[in-house]
């Protein structure tokens, strides 16, 4: 047993107690709500013997930390995968059962953290749950902000955003340490200081605002080895009046100004996915957990370490793409005007401690902010910024005399704007692209000059999912099966272990059994969607489902298109044989990016007249889920048939959720793009579908101008049909208008971009073969459940415990720690 706490009648006995000192009730009289609140405590309890224990080990140990550094961590719910990593879920499920609880039902009352976007910051929770399963002490770094991605409502067909109140009925997992609290300042002057004692230029910041930064921890529990690192997010608090500069002491204006600042650094995440708005108050939080975070890691070194220029050795910084770059500019801040070191020295700890991990090639995600607004805002900061550009524009001119296009391409500071990732590049150690087409592109493409300046810098690390969440917790029935076949449990730490069931590949009871679980995932996604949606799907159906947030190069149309063709072809040729098919959809759109609302609005528009024709005897469905989320994902992976992964080649760095579906026996229709290329690899090409252009074709046609959909409208009557049903009202009642902006952007945008700029007509056809290739191979019942079962097998390589791994041998370098119990 894990934990005596978690035996039966003492787990109950504690949740009574809860329920009796929280709320004055008992368990009958308790809500919902209260019962997961009192369950949680019980549970923290635990949690916290072993929090305190992890800390005391690190004292022993002093092992090197990691400092994840991210704007997003997508946790999702606590509670169950708390207990899973504790080992107590089946346990405490008994427990509670017992008791008259269904543990399922409590942990539906935990609202569903979403303090980032998508792939991103899930990214960024799975690598905690790794580096805690491994044992590496770890730090994620964050913000707590008081709403985190809206939720998501369809009406009338349309998305609608509404607040995540994620925090209204108290966060039990978390803890408040005020006493770990850190000033952090912005805007006003720098004044510059000379101090004849020590022959030192001081620079002093003057006239500025500042914020209290307070800490809130989350315990990030490792699976099976009471090893509890934190997640650490920061909140804004005004700086109250005694705690000001004596002259700014009742000056009342100013008290007010920094009630405001605090209240709205940390009041939303930006919902923007792959996207860069400029915005001051995103730069304002980007510093304002930045300079926490850091000004926090230098105290904790400095209690136990004397020697500042060892910092190297007990610490890194890993940068989740460009949004906590600042963090480079902060540290040399930090050393040179506080630890009062010199540039060189400063530079070469800063140099030693930064790794950047790039996200995205996309362009309209890129950070470079406005000079004007960062030097105003981030003063001294930017007069650092500028040394590091001065400094690094030398070696530039020395490695390529008299190439001032160079110095151009790569500087810093250029055009009035700060760059942020050459920042990274320049001030890291490790730049990493996150799949292995993602890291060549980098290299070759995107980062060339760079690249070729600084080689030895780059390298690549693919993503990878913890199979803690997405098998154990969000399929048990499949994690079961897998235990059996395989005869042991030892997948959950080493997913390589899956390859054990490539021997069942051709065993038609196992492959029966593997379907009957895919099955019993169907119905249970289905009465989900009943519930939620109150469409009846056929679980019998094929399930095809494409949930990632909404996005042009992710290409949702490509595949509400095709569902319109299927359409029309069942309607034109009602004899065709036909096997029947769910799509499903899960997405949100940010909330200005109006082309990927009219995306929504279409897929559910297609939905109402496609499932309310009775004349096509349900053979084609289609859902929109409404919120799609960490959450209800679990329950999606589980539950699909078919992976869509259909980006434009090139534009994906990775993708995440190609992984949890490969993991859950869903094979990928996709193009050769980010992760998709190394899931192939690992499957066999005969166990995807692969289809459209190559990375390298469409980079070709975007160097060149782009291609002409026109002929392809002109030459193809099917796609033809298709487009224009976007504006003659067959899915808009009649309204010719309500698309027009979706074909202009096929055919001819009004915005002065490429015509089809994400190759959706060129690749349709490619793309509808390839699904007539899914309907061919599921037809044959026990090919697909080979196919799906293989998927499974052989997804070892994509557990974020390899990438874990890899970050630590390559660039972190961490010890491991055991915590003695
Ligand atoms: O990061 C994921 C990848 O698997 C995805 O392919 C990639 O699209 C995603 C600005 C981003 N890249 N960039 C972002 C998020 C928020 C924001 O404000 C950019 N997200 C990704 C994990 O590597």
């Amino acid at each position: 047993m894990y934990n005596p706490r978690f035996e039966k009648e003492t787990f109950k006995k504690e949740v009574k107690h809860n329920v009796k000192t929280l709320y004055r009730k008992t368990i009958e009289e308790a809500t919902p709500q209260q019962l997961f609140q009192a369950v949680s405590y019980a549970v923290k309890e635990v949690i916290i013997d072993d929090w305190i224990a992890t800390q005391n080990q690190f004292k022993k140990d002093d092992p090197k930390i990691v400092y994840y550094m991210s704007m997003e961590f997508l946790m999702g719910r606590a509670l169950g995968n708390n207990l899973i990593n504790m080992t107590a879920y089946k346990e405490v499920k008994a427990a509670l059962d017992e008791m008259g609880i269904d543990l399922n039902a409590i942990e539906d009352e935990e609202p569903d953290p979403a303090l980032g976007n998508g792939g991103l910051g899930r990214l960024a929770a799975c690598f905690l749950d790794s580096l805690a399963t491994l044992g590496y002490a770890a730090y994620g770094c964050g913000i707590r902000y008081r709403y985190g991605m809206f939720k998501q409502k369809i009406e009338n067909g349309y998305q609608v955003e509404t607040p995540d109140n994620w925090l209204k009925e108290g966060n039990p997992f978390e803890l408040r340490r005020e006493e770990y609290a850190k000033e952090v300042r912005f805007g006003g002057n720098i004044r510059v200081e000379y101090d004849d004692s020590t022959n030192r230029t001081k620079f002093v910041q003057e006239n500025y605002e500042s914020v209290l930064a307070i800490p809130y921890d989350m315990p990030i529990v490792g699976y099976g080895n009471h090893h509890v690192n934190t997640l650490r997010i920061w909140d804004a608090k005004a700086i109250t009046d005694f705690q000001l500069d004596s002259f700014d002491r009742g000056d009342y204006h100013k008290a007010v100004e920094q009630e405001n600042l605090a209240k709205t650094i940390v009041e939303v995440l930006y919902p923007n996915d792959n996207h860069y708005a400029g915005k001051e108050l995103r730069l304002k939080q980007q510093y304002f957990f930045i300079s926490a975070s850091i000004q926090a890691a230098i105290t904790k070194y400095k209690k136990t370490h004397d020697d500042i220029h060892k910092l190297p050795e007990k610490v890194i910084f890993q940068m989740n793409d460009t949004h906590p770059t600042v963090a480079v500019a902060e540290l040399m801040r930090i050393l040179l005007d506080e630890e009062e070191l010199g540039w060189n020295e400063a530079w070469d700890i800063t140099t030693k401690t930064c790794a950047y991990t790039n996200h995205t090639i996309m362009a309209e995600a890129l950070e470079k902010w406005p000079i004007d607004l960062f030097s105003r805002l981030l003063p001294r900061v930017y007069q650092i910024i500028q040394e590091i550009d001065r400094r690094f524009l030398i070696q530039v001119r020395e490695r390529y005399p008299g190439n001032e296009e160079k110095v151009r391409k790569m500087a810093i500071l250029y055009n009035g704007q700060v760059r942020m990732a050459h920042l990274a590049i320049v001030a890291g150690f490790s730049v990493n692209g996150v799949a292995r087409l993602h890291t060549e592109i980098l290299k070759n493409q995107e980062l060339r000059d760079f690249y070729e300046m600084m080689p030895q810098k780059f390298n690549n690390k693919t993503n990878g999912i913890t199979q803690r969440r997405f098998l154990m917790h969000g399929n048990p029935l499949l994690a079961d099966w897998v235990t059996e076949k395989i005869g042991t449990k030892d997948w959950i730490t080493d997913l390589s272990l899956m390859s054990g069931l490539k021997k069942y590949a051709d065993d038609s009871k196992a492959l029966a059994e593997f379907m009957d679980i895919k099955y019993k995932n169907k119905v249970r996604l289905a009465e989900y969607i009943r519930k939620h949606n109150g469409i009846e799907v056929d679980p019998r159906s094929i399930f095809d489902v494409q949930v990632k947030r909404l996005h042009e190069y992710k290409r949702q149309l490509l595949n509400i298109l095709h569902v319109m063709y299927l359409y029309n072809q069942i309607k034109e040729h009602p004899e065709m044989s036909f096997f029947p098919r769910t799509f499903i959809f899960g997405a949100k759109a940010s909330a200005g990016y109006i082309r990927a609302k009219e995306i929504i609005k279409l897929i559910n528009s297609v939905a109402d007249i496609v499932n309310n024709d009775r004349s096509i005897n349900g053979k084609l469905k289609v859902v929109f889920i409404e919120d799609y989320r960490v959450s209800n994902a679990e329950i999606i992976f589980a539950a699909a048939d078919v992976s869509e992964q259909i980006s434009t080649a090139s534009k994906e760095a990775s993708g995440t959720g190609n992984m949890k579906f490969m993991l859950n026996g869903a094979p990928t229709l996709g193009t050769m793009d980010g992760a998709n290329v190394e899931i192939v690899e690992e499957v066999g090409m005969e166990n995807a579908f692969i289809f459209g252009l190559s990375s390298e074709e469409v980079i070709n046609y975007e160097n060149n101008g782009g291609y002409h959909p026109q002929d392809i409208y002109n030459s193809d009557p099917d796609i033809r049909k298709v487009v224009d049903q976007l504006i003659n009202g067959t899915y808009s009642n009649g309204d010719h208008e309500m698309y027009r902006d979706l074909y202009n952007s096929l055919l001819c945008p009004k915005d002065g971009s490429k015509a089809d700029m994400y190759f959706i007509l060129k690749d349709f056809r490619a793309y509808a073969e390839a699904q007539k290739k899914v309907e061919e191979a599921y037809k044959d019942k026990e090919r697909w459940a080979k196919m799906a079962l293989l998927n499974t097998a052989c997804c070892g390589k994509f557990t974020s415990d390899r990438t874990i791994q890899e970050y630590v041998d390559d660039i972190w370098h961490l010890d491991k720690v055991t915590v003695e119990i």
